[in-house]
């Protein structure tokens, strides 16, 4: 090698792409996958909250009207592992794609071909996990937290394809995870130490070491269940000699953290945006990243706080019960730094900071329900009750789902090159906001009155809670065709072109690049200072 290698050689090597369905196929840059993420997160939050309207339009009245008991347990499954390893898991690796290697001045992944199985393998995951739902006895009816017997000794036979479909998808997210620690770790411009990585990028490198963590112990768990069904074993069967509660602390191990997972990055989404739109710095930084792995580190410590009622030892109750507490000190850091970055801003309200106050006003509304159901001996009323589902709806719809919304209205305009339509945005917000409020606030009180979660039918004195649910979920799910809209009005072009840097406050090297981003962007790195 004799010559010099220019950056335009570099570039010639990349370019031109693949045309057509090749180019998506066979893609190994950033942009491209984390796309194809955020369009694949998007289909399954129409195909997740189709079984939603299933669920509430069973649940209008009492009595059954639509559906028999067995395939409203096949949907309540569905809805929540759609919900959960369908949309706001791929949407935030989507959004990380996209933005992280932007973020720290990266030319793109670290790994860029696993990258790219990463992603291809999810379809097929949902595909054999959907089409479960056709095949004889039908589909997944255990809960999306599948608790042992119900998943083994008593499962429908596609419980196996279920089970394969959970390591798919496990195996997708560890290489996800493994993708962004290498970049993260590796890859960031000259100048750009940790301790300058915006917010949204510490939050992500945080959820996947959580990932790393626990989807082995995910992938452990339904590996058990798929010995006891076909080879004989008895991990979860009491008859022989296993325990169907050590189910549950094997899932509770991964799924408290998971719920972390669904989180995380949503706190980051939330920490870019609402100082861009106060106009001033993110108040308290570094104690925002302390406290972010404080959360992290506590998550793996409190999972039996899902088991309060299963008969644990009274010092394991009481120990589940102070460490789950302890969490809303490090999220009370959080809430209040966001609260002081805005206190005396001169702040406006676009789209991406409306649904950002929103997660901040609504989510403590989740904290505090936690913090209920925290203390052990009041869950021992609301267990299994549809508190639960207020508490985990106001943490995740307003949380998890807000944040990916307040992120494509913040970005958008980067990805595509053209503004959204800003009116309909805001439509889209109240509705939204009115909607979600009319469906989970009132489960509240449905729960605290006794009204058992997971039951296609209830006794009369639900009943009319349980229509103003229904009309909330309605009205909630039908808005989000309005999204659809203007997310679709903004890839096709139509709208304003979006300057370099729409958002007057916005700090980041994501916006010293054009939009719409061009599809290599720091080939030579950026100076960081
Ligand atoms: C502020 C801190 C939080 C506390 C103290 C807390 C506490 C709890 C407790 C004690 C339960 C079990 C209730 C029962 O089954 O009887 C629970 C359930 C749940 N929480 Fe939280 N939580 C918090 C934050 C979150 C967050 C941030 C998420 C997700 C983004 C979340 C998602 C869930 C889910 C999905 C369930 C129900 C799981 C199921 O049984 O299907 N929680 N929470
Ligand atoms: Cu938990």
């Amino acid at each position: 090698m004799s010559d010099t290698i220019t950056s335009s050689d570099t570039l010639d090597h990349h370019e031109p792409h693949a045309k057509g369905l090749g180019r998506w196929l066979f893609t190994t840059n950033h942009k491209d996958i984390g796309t194809l993420y955020l369009i694949f997160s998007f289909v399954m939050l129409f195909i997740g909250g189709g079984m939603a309207f299933v669920i509430r339009a069973e649940l209008f009245q009492p009595g059954l009207q639509f559906i028999q008991p067995e395939f409203f347990n096949q949907m309540t499954t569905m809805h929540g592992l759609i919900m959960v390893f369908g949309v706001v898991m791929p949407a935030f690796v989507g959004l990380a794609n996209w933005m992280v290697p932007l973020m720290i001045g990266a030319p793109d992944m670290a790994l860029p071909r696993m990258n790219n199985w990463s992603f291809w393998i999810m379809p097929f995951a949902f595909t054999m996990l959907l089409s479960s739902l056709f095949m004889d006895g039908g589909g997944p009816n255990f809960g999306w937290t599948f608790y042992a017997p119900l998943s083994t000794t008593y499962a429908p036979p596609s419980t196996t394809f279920f089970i394969f479909g959970v390591h798919l998808m496990g195996l997708s997210s560890i290489m996800g995870a493994i993708n962004i620690i290498t970049t993260v770790l590796n890859m960031r411009a000259p100048g750009m130490t940790l301790m300058k990585m915006p917010m949204f990028v510490w939050t992500w490198l945080i959820t996947a070491f959580l990932l790393i963590a626990v989807m082995p112990v995910l992938a452990g768990c339904v590996t058990m269940m798929l010995m006891d069904i076909h080879f004989g074993t008895s991990f979860f069967n009491a008859a022989g000699g296993g325990d169907p509660v050590m189910f549950q602390h094997v899932f509770w191990f991964f799924g408290h953290p998971e719920v972390y997972i669904m989180i995380l990055p949503a706190f980051g989404v939330v920490s870019q945006i609402i100082p861009a739109f106060a106009r001033k710095k993110l108040f308290g930084y570094h104690s925002m990243v302390y406290a972010t792995a404080s959360i992290a580190i506590l998550s793996f410590i409190v999972w039996a706080h899902h088991m309060f009622t299963v008969g644990l030892p009274a010092a394991a109750e009481l120990f589940f019960m102070y460490s789950t507490m302890l969490i809303a000190v490090p999220t009370g850091v959080k809430v209040f730094n966001w609260v002081s970055t805005m206190f005396k801003g001169s702040m406006t309200f676009e789209a991406p900071m409306l649904f950002s106050v929103a997660f901040v006003v609504l989510f403590t509304i989740g904290g505090l329900s936690g913090l209920m159901l925290s203390i052990a001996p009041a869950d021992f009323q609301y267990h299994d009750t549809y508190f639960v589902v207020a508490h985990f709806h106001y943490v995740l719809v307003p949380g998890a789902i807000f944040g990916i919304i307040a992120a494509t209205y913040f970005w958008i305009p980067k990805w595509s090159g053209y503004m959204y339509n800003e009116g309909l945005a805001k439509v889209h917000f109240w509705l939204s906001f009115i909607g979600l409020n009319l469906t989970f606030f009132p489960m509240h009180f449905l729960g605290l009155a006794g009204m058992p979660r997971r039951i296609p039918d209830y006794a009369l004195q639900f009943a009319d809670f349980n229509m103003i649910t229904s009309l909330g979920a309605f009205l909630f799910g039908t808005t989000q065709l309005l999204f659809l809209y203007i997310v679709i009005q903004c890839a096709r072009g139509k709208g304003e072109p979006a300057p370099q840097k729409p958002w007057e406050g916005a700090e980041g090297l994501e916006w010293t690049v054009p939009s719409p981003a061009p599809l290599h962007t720091f080939e030579q790195p950026p100076k960081v200072d």
